[in-house]
Formats: structure tokens, C-alpha cells, sequence
């Protein structure tokens, strides 16, 4: 028996060593001329239609093949039943997608008389109406006089204006909700609507059924249909509600144009910034909406953000052109391929790793913002974004994997990162250390989790404020454990950091051993982040936590030794079975257990035989389910980690025989 394994597992080593050979030349390939890796960033459903309706109530109309391939992209997303969900790969239906989706392709020049529009048209009726859509379909609908402003939970530009001590001050929200809402404060305060025509008519009638004139809009307001409504509406936030829609019968019109001008500074701040990139695809397109309406007057600021919106669309390998979660995931897609093909411990891709190196070295973020504090920036200097230096927000994981390779490659690549601002980085990570021992995503807790009750979303989870994650926490105390030696100046103030950051990752491990992830499905992502964390701080492999986690981890193999969440995972927060062995998910669990120095080989083997017997000749790996996710509901693609993670896991356990 013992001998059986031992040849099988010689056979396993051998076919490892060429998939890990046929992988490194695949990614080199995939490699762009800049250093950097760019995959497909697309998934949710709800950014591409408001990006064409921007199109249309800005007469700013998509020039083929754009248009063509915007078109494919949207039916290719139909599900069944007829509708759109959320998000590509939704298991149900979603009105704010549906309605977004299919006013789009009406505005596209579609006929409703196409078979696919219709059945779109169908799923709506069928599940009520745009009524029902949640509310950031329905603030869409409203610049396009395709649903009315009375019908609008209040979004008052005055929160802007109050003192920055008030405990649910817009400058203590999370970043992306906080450039989500201003854009929307602004055009709720000017309740802006484009200029009625035709086809609105129309959609009003082919949306409502023929029953626009009879509704009764201030009555509309909590309405949402079953299937949109993840984070049900609190009391607390209809009582809100209530409240300012009395103000807004009579709004003080000196206050409302302080208000509004201080959101279109704030706005053009934003722009200016990021080069008009914006942080993310949503506030991108609304600040645009926002310069749209303000005419001649908005002009310039228009035009930037119109182009620069170009920067969102990707076109794929199969003829569809899709809106992206952000400009792109470069940086830490590149901080990934660095490190696995630093695992691979070759050094035939030493050119790979060079541009590589030039890439994070050149988007590492050198400059604070101008004026940070009065529009609620955190220090930039020293941290690296998701994306590029271009787009300029520093995130602390990013910032965290940029500073890992930095580290790793400076003695071998030139020219280097000049010494302080390896030391920047190093004071940004400790400089965003929450109270509780964690680190959030761009910036420290501003504000209490009680926030969470007045989540207008209703689709999205956990929205309001930045909270403390494991993976940003993990990737944290991982950089700073190896800035220990470099900076040996700092070592006090690091050794704290790392203390309090172990802290906070056990005391967010599960009964079950596991640890649940944030922004990949699910399990599997933040049980490897938590692991490598706190083996980084020097927790043994015998630590009851470690140990726990490999036997959460052992237990969810699956006959073929692979692993597979589904992306429902995150939004039941329960382990969820997915339909096939999934190689970026088994990836993640073999690199947690081996960096545990977990024993049992056999486990390890069977995984490693999967991972080989899954690639393709050309070294890549066939794209999978969707393995990102946002906010709880969204899944989204990091299509370059089927490329990086089994090759990454493979040269691990190579190594590790
Ligand atoms: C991202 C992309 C990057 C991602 C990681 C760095 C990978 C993660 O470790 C921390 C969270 C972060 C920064 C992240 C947060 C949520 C984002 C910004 C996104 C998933 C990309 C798109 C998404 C954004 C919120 C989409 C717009 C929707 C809203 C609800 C505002």
C-alpha cells in the first residue's frame, strides 16, 4: 500500500513539474507590455445599463461595434426565465438589473417587439413592475423620467454641509458608498430628469403596463420587490425618511444651493484626483450624469469623465463588450503572478519578473491628495491601489501584497524603490490599524456598525461603513511581519500592530475552524488569508487555531480532491456545495495547508493530481464559476487567478516533497 502511494505520488510530482513549466509560459504570454496582468473584471449586472443610459440622456449616443457588442453582452446575460440577475451568474432574477437592463437595450435601438425583449418585458410584469426595482434602479430610472422623484427615499446634499462630529456624517461612510451618494445627493437635490421624448413615453408604458398616470409615487417609496430585497429597509431608516421628506416639501433654497455646491465640489474633487477615473464604475458614471445636467456649464468636466469612461469597458473573447467592477485589477492581479512565480524558485522568467517589477514600482502612489482632510482622504502617500497609480485610492491589502513583492524583488531588480517609500508604506499600513485590532479596505472605521440600519441599498450587504476584514487584516499582518528586519526602527510600533492583528483573526475564526472571506467565495479564500497571516506572526502549526482550520479544510474535499464553494456561499454565509471542483478554490485551500505544514499527503496529493489533470495544453486553465464577490449579493470575475493560483499551489507542493 505504502509503495502504491509513493509511485502515484512520483507520477503526480512529475506531471506537476510540466504543468507548473506549461503554466509559467502561459502566463508570460498573458503578460502586457507594461508588466502588468489584465483580466476580465465584469460580472455585475446593474453597471453597463447605466452606463447607456447616461448615453442617452446625455445624446452622447455608442458608436459601433461598441453598441453591437454592448447588445450581445446584455442577452447573453438573459437568464431562462427572461430576466437579468444581479449579477452574471445569479441563481434568480433581479428587478433593478431587469428594468436597468432592458430600458438599455431599448435605448440601444432594440425593437420590443424582439422575442428576447419581450420576455424581458414578461418577467416584469410578472413580478410587479420598475415599482419594485431596488433603489438605485429606481434613482436611474428617475434621470430618465422613467420613474418620479416623489417616489425617492430622500438623498439631502445638506448632510454634506454638517459638522464632520455628527455620528452619521457622509464623510464616515465607507468610501464607495460615500462617492455613490454624492453624486446621487446632487442629482436628488435637483431632482434632474432628462427632456421627455418618444421613447420615454413608450417605456413608460411598456415598463408600468399602461399604468404610469395612476401611480401614486410618495406611496412607491418602500416598495421592492421579493426578490431585490437582501437588506430589507429598517424602521429606523423609513422614520428617517419620513422625517426629510417633510423637509423636502419646503426645502430652505439658500441651504439646498450651499448644499448642492458643496457636493459638485466634492464631486469635481473626486475627478480631479483620480484623472476622472473615479474609485469605482458607479460614482464614474454619476458624476457624469451630474456634469451632464449642469449644461454648458458641466461641459468640460463632461467630456473628461465621457472618455475616461472607456477605461470601464472590456471587450471579451467571445464578442460582448461588458462594464467592469473598476479600471481594471492590475496591480494586485500582478502582485499574485509575482509571488507565484517567485514560488516556482525558477529563473528563466527573470525578464517576467522585471517588468513585473516596474509595473508596481511605477503604480505605487507617491503623493498625498491636495487638501485630504476637508474632503475626507486618508494619508495615499507610500500605498498602492488596485488598479494604477492613475486612479491614486491606496487600499490596504493592495498595499500590503504591492509592499510583499517590493520587498522580494528589490534585491534583484532594478532600479529600486527608494527606502522611504518602502518606509511609507510601512507607516500607512500601521497608520490604518482599527481599534479593534483589524484593518478595513481604504480607510479606518469612521463609524459605528449600527450605520448598517440605514443602508438605503437594499440589494447590497454591509455597505455603510469600512469594516475590519480578514483578508485585509491577513495581508496586513503578512507585510509587516517581513518589514520587521527592513525596518528594524519601526519594530516596536510593528510588533504591536502584528499583536493586535493576530488578535483580531482569531477572534474572528468560526466554531467550525474556518474563517469567512469578504471579497472571494468564501470559505476557502479566507481560510488561506487567515492562515498565511498568522503563520506570518510566528503562530505554530500546532496552534489549536491552525490545527481547527485544517480540519475544517481536510473535511471539504471532495472524491475528485478538489474543492468547490458556490457563490451563494457568501450571501447564506454557510458553506454552500458548488456544482464541480473548482481549481482556484482547491488552489486556496491547498496553499492553507501547506503552509500549515498540514501532514496528511495523501490529501495534498489528490488535490495537486486535480489541479493537473484540469489544465490545458496551452497551460491555462479553462475559466470557471465566478470567484469574486462584493457586498455580500455581487459576484465578480478575477479571471487572471485561474492562470496564477494553481500554478502558485503547484509549485508550492512540488517544493514541499
Ligand atoms: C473591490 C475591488 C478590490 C477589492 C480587494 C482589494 C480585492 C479586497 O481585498 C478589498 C475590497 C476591494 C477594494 C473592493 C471593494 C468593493 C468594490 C470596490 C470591488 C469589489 C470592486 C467593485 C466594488 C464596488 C463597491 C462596486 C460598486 C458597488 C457599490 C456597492 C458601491
Amino acid at each position: 500500500m505504502q509503495t502504491h502511494v509513493v509511485a502515484r505520488s512520483t507520477e503526480v510530482l512529475g506531471d506537476a513539474s510540466l504543468a507548473i513549466a506549461r503554466a509559467l509560459a502561459n502566463l508570460e504570454k498573458r503578460q502586457d507590455a507594461g508588466g502588468s496582468w489584465r483580466g476580465d473584471y465584469g460580472g455585475p449586472m446593474f453597471l453597463l445599463p447605466m452606463f447607456v443610459a447616461l448615453s442617452y440622456s446625455s445624446k452622447r449616443p455608442i458608436g459601433e461595434p461598441q453598441r453591437a457588442r454592448i447588445i450581445t453582452y446584455l442577452y447573453r446575460a438573459q437568464r431562462v426565465d427572461g430576466s437579468i440577475g444581479l449579477h452574471a451568474e445569479a441563481t434568480v432574477g433581479s428587478m433593478f438589473t431587469t428594468s436597468l437592463v432592458y430600458v438599455a437595450l431599448r435605448m440601444l435601438g432594440e425593437s420590443q417587439d424582439d422575442d428576447r425583449v419581450a420576455r424581458m418585458r414578461t418577467w416584469i410584469a410578472r413580478n410587479g413592475s420598475p415599482l419594485g426595482a431596488a433603489s438605485w434602479g429606481k434613482f436611474v430610472l428617475c434621470t430618465l423620467g422613467l420613474y418620479d422623484w416623489r417616489g425617492i427615499h430622500p438623498t439631502p446634499p445638506e448632510s454634506w454641509l454638517l459638522p464632520y462630529s455628527v455620528p452619521f456624517h457622509p464623510g464616515r461612510l465607507w468610501c464607495h458608498c460615500r462617492q455613490v451618494y454624492l453624486p446621487m445627493a446632487w442629482l436628488y437635490g435637483t431632482r434632474s430628469t432628462m427632456r421627455e421624448d418618444d421613447l420615454v413615453r413608450q417605456l413608460r408604458d411598456e415598463l408600468y403596463s399602461g399604468q404610469w398616470h395612476r401611480v401614486d409615487w410618495s406611496r412607491e417609496k418602500d416598495t421592492v420587490a421579493e426578490v431585490d430585497n437582501y437588506r430589507p429597509l429598517s424602521r429606523a431608516f423609513k422614520s428617517v425618511s419620513r422625517a426629510l421628506s417633510r423637509y423636502e416639501n419646503r426645502p430652505i433654497k439658500r441651504l439646498r444651493e450651499r448644499a448642492l455646491a458643496s457636493c459638485l465640489e466634492h464631486i469635481r474633487y473626486e475627478d480631479r484626483v483620480t484623472h476622472d477615473i473615479d474609485i469605482g464604475p458607479v460614482n464614474a458614471v454619476l458624476n457624469t450624469v451630474v456634469h451632464s445636467f449642469r449644461g454648458t456649464e458641466g461641459a468640460d468636466d463632461f467630456e473628461r469623465g465621457w472618455k475616461r469612461l472607456q477605461d470601464y469597458l472590456w471587450d471579451d473573447e467571445l464578442g460582448a463588450t461588458k462594464m467592469q467592477g473598476y479600471n481594471s485589477s492590475q496591480l494586485w492581479d500582478t502582485t499574485f503572478a509575482v509571488q507565484a512565480i517567485l514560488a516556482t524558485r525558477t529563473r528563466t522568467y527573470d525578464g517576467v519578473l522585471q517588468r513585473a517589477h516596474h509595473f508596481i514600482r511605477d503604480n505605487q502612489i507617491t503623493e498625498d491628495v491636495p487638501d485630504a482632510d476637508a474632503h475626507y482622504r486618508h494619508a495615499s502617500r507610500g500605498g498602492w491601489p488596485f488598479s494604477t497609480r492613475a486612479h491614486g485610492w491606496p487600499i490596504t491589502d493592495c498595499t500590503a501584497e504591492g509592499f510583499k513583492c517590493a520587498l522580494a524583488l528589490e534585491a534583484r531588480f532594478t532600479p529600486e524603490i527608494p527606502t522611504d517609500l518602502l518606509r511609507e508604506s510601512v507607516s500607512l499600513m500601521l497608520s490604518w490599524q482599527n481599534r479593534d485590532g483589524g484593518w478595513a479596505t481604504y480607510e479606518r472605521t469612521r463609524a459605528g456598525a449600527w450605520m448598517e440600519a440605514l443602508n438605503p441599498s437594499q440589494v447590497f450587504g454591509d455597505i455603510m461603513i469600512d469594516y475590519s476584514h480578514v483578508e485585509c487584516t491577513s495581508a496586513c499582518v503578512q507585510a509587516l511581519s517581513e518589514a520587521r528586519a527592513r525596518f528594524p526602527e519601526l519594530s516596536d510600533r510593528i510588533e504591536r500592530a502584528i499583536d493586535r492583528g493576530v488578535a483580531f483573526l482569531r477572534q474572528r475564526q468560526r466554531a467550525d475552524g474556518s474563517w469567512e472571506g469578504a471579497w472571494a467565495v468564501c470559505f476557502t479564500y479566507g481560510t488561506w488569508f487567515a492562515i498565511h497571516g498568522l503563520m506570518a506572526a510566528g503562530v505554530t502549526p500546532r496552534d489549536p487555531a491552525i490545527e481547527r482550520a485544517c480540519a475544517f479544510l481536510a473535511g471539504k474535499q471532495r472524491a475528485d480532491g478538489s474543492w468547490s464553494e458556490h457563490g451563494d456561499t457568501c450571501k447564506r454565509r454557510q458553506w454552500t456545495d458548488g456544482e464541480r471542483g473548482h481549481v482556484v478554490q482547491t488552489s486556496w485551500a491547498m496553499l492553507a495547508l501547506m503552509r500549515a505544514e498540514y501532514k496528511d499527503g495523501e490529501i495534498l496529493r489528490r488535490a495537486a493530481s486535480f489541479l493537473t489533470r484540469r489544465q490545458e495544453a496551452d497551460g491555462s486553465w479553462a475559466r470557471e464559476s465566478l470567484v469574486g464577490v462584493f457586498n455580500r449579493t455581487c459576484l465578480i470575475d478575477y479571471d487572471n487567478y485561474r492562470h496564477i493560483f494553481p500554478m502558485w499551489a503547484l509549485a508550492e507542493w512540488e517544493r514541499s516533497r
